[in-house]
This record gives C-alpha cells, sequence and structure tokens, in this order.
C-alpha cells in the first residue's frame, strides 16, 4: 500500500495500522528498558486507586506515563522520524508530542473500558492522535485494541460508569447506536494511528502466560493552543518545550436518545468533571 491508501483509510474509519514501522531489535531494546523501569518500581501513581488488590496483575506490572520526561530511549522514539513523517502525514501538518505511555497488560489483567482520548488530553482546537505500538504480538486472546470505526467525527461524549470486572478504568462512553468495536490484530513493531474522537479501548488478557506489552504516544495537532496541565511541557519534534495554555476541559458532550424510532446524538451540558489519565 502506498501511503495516500493510509491516509484514506485514517480519513474514513478514524484509524489505521501501519505494519513493521519499529524493527525487532528495536523492540527488544525497548522491553529490555521497560522491564528495568518496572524493576526500578516506576509506575504511575494515579492508577493506585483503579487497582483492586495485590492479587491485581496489574499491581505488580502498572503502567507507566511520561517516561519520555526522564528516560532518553523513550524520549527518542516519541520524537523518532518515522512517527514524526507518519502523524504528519496523517493530521496534514506536524503535531506536538505531548505523552507516553506503556502498558505491560500481563495474563489476566483487565483491559480499559472504551473512550476517547481528547476527553483526557482536551486539546483546543483541534484533536490528538494516538500512535499505539506493539511491543508483543497483540490478538483478542491477550486484550488487542478494538476501536469502533466511523466514531473519528464524533464530538466528546459524555462518560457513563465502566464494568471494572474487565476494565481497570471505571469511566466509559456509550457505543453509537448500529456501530461496533473491531478488534486490531498486530504484530510487534507494527504502530496503530488513531485521532482523539474514535472510540477506543481493549479487553482482558485471557491468555495464561502472554503479555500484551505496547508503548503508546500521544501528539496533539499543530494548531492547537490548550491541552489539559497533566500534558504539560509540549514537546516539538526537536525536542522544544512549546508553550500551549492549560484547557479548562469544560463546554457540552454528547449522548444518544431515541427520538421517534432514530437515534439522535443530543448534547448536554457535562455533568462529569472526572478526569482519567490517558
Ligand atoms: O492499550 C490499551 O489497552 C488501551 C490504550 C488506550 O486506550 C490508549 O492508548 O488511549
Amino acid at each position: 500500500m502506498d501511503k495516500s491508501t493510509f491516509i484514506r483509510q485514517f480519513h474514513t474509519d478514524g484509524f489505521v495500522v501501519v505494519p513493521a514501522l519499529f524493527a525487532a531489535d528495536e523492540i527488544e531494546v525497548i522491553k529490555t528498558r521497560y522491564t528495568e523501569l518496572n524493576q526500578q518500581g516506576y509506575g504511575f501513581e494515579g492508577d493506585s486507586r483503579l487497582i483492586m488488590s495485590n492479587a491485581d496483575p496489574l499491581a505488580a506490572f502498572p503502567r507507566i506515563i511520561h517516561a519520555h520526561r526522564f528516560d532518553a530511549l523513550t524520549l527518542n522514539w516519541l520524537l523518532d522520524a518515522r512517527l514524526r513523517e507518519w502523524t504528519t502525514a496523517l493530521l496534514g501538518e506536524e503535531p506536538y508530542a505531548a505523552q507516553t505511555m506503556f502498558y505491560f497488560k500481563p495474563p489476566g489483567a483487565r483491559g480499559q473500558a472504551l473512550h476517547q482520548d481528547q476527553r483526557s488530553l482536551g486539546v483546543r482546537p483541534g484533536t490528538c492522535l494516538a500512535a499505539w505500538m506493539a511491543v508483543d504480538a497483540a490478538d483478542e486472546e491477550n486484550g488487542c485494541m478494538q476501536v469502533v470505526p466511523g466514531t473519528h467525527d464524533l464530538p466528546e461524549l459524555c462518560l457513563i460508569d465502566a464494568d471494572t470486572s474487565i476494565s481497570f478504568t471505571d469511566k466509559s462512553v456509550p457505543i453509537p447506536p448500529g456501530k461496533h468495536p473491531v478488534p486490531v490484530i498486530m504484530n510487534a513493531g507494527d504502530v496503530l494511528f488513531f485521532n482523539g474522537q474514535a472510540i477506543h479501548g481493549s479487553y482482558p488478557n485471557i491468555s495464561q502466560e502472554r503479555f500484551r506489552r505496547s508503548l503508546i504516544a500521544h501528539y496533539i495537532v499543530g494548531e492547537a493552543e490548550k491541552v489539559h496541565q497533566f500534558y504539560h511541557p509540549v514537546l516539538n519534534f526537536a525536542g522544544q518545550e512549546v508553550t500551549l495554555l492549560h484547557s479548562d476541559m469544560g463546554g457540552p458532550c454528547g449522548i444518544f436518545e431515541e427520538n421517534n424510532g432514530e437515534n439522535e446524538l443530543v448534547m448536554v451540558e457535562r455533568q462529569s468533571q472526572v478526569w482519567v489519565a490517558d
């Protein structure tokens, strides 16, 4: 496929997978580094309320957020020329880099309820773009990504409670009537790109011994003026800090309502101010 086919698919579905963007030896280096970071006790503190007990597989393997702020390997990956080229091609303008996350998703771990990343990043104006790189092969058994095609033009939807028996986060969004999540099967080194409105998440890892590790970056469009304070400082691809304002995350959100047998998207006043790192 040439690049224009990937770009078309991204604009039609809201997501696209670029296969083998990173090589096996690069993936091995990343695995080794994150094993070290895990052994050194790194893990996102803000998730502790979401981890159920010491028996929760995520207790020993919490996700690591913003490692690019202290780890050179992660910073180099976030600003890698291949990610610069693809994010720019998909968005039509070079974005800024806002975040990294590493998920170990060990055997037995819960997934992450369906959500939209814009809800966390609050990019104004514009949106964000995720680059989700498989560090292990990912399929339905070990809890691959699930994306709902054609949801990338929706506004931010109002939050609903998630089922915390299958999700480590406790908030979700409704799936638009008639639409369904599809599993995204990937090999290590493939990168899935999706925009900030696309509904996505994952189900539990039901394998006995397969981890489903992933390294994730979030970028924000170049015309953005504001982003939630958690993502400051934002960087350009030269690694320089960019001055943006803090987003207040306000404004209405969408719900689906039945009206004369038709489902309509209705914008209402936002009730929940819950913020979840993403
Ligand atoms: O990796 C997962 O299971 C979910 C990741 C996700 O939702 C995200 O990157 O925003």
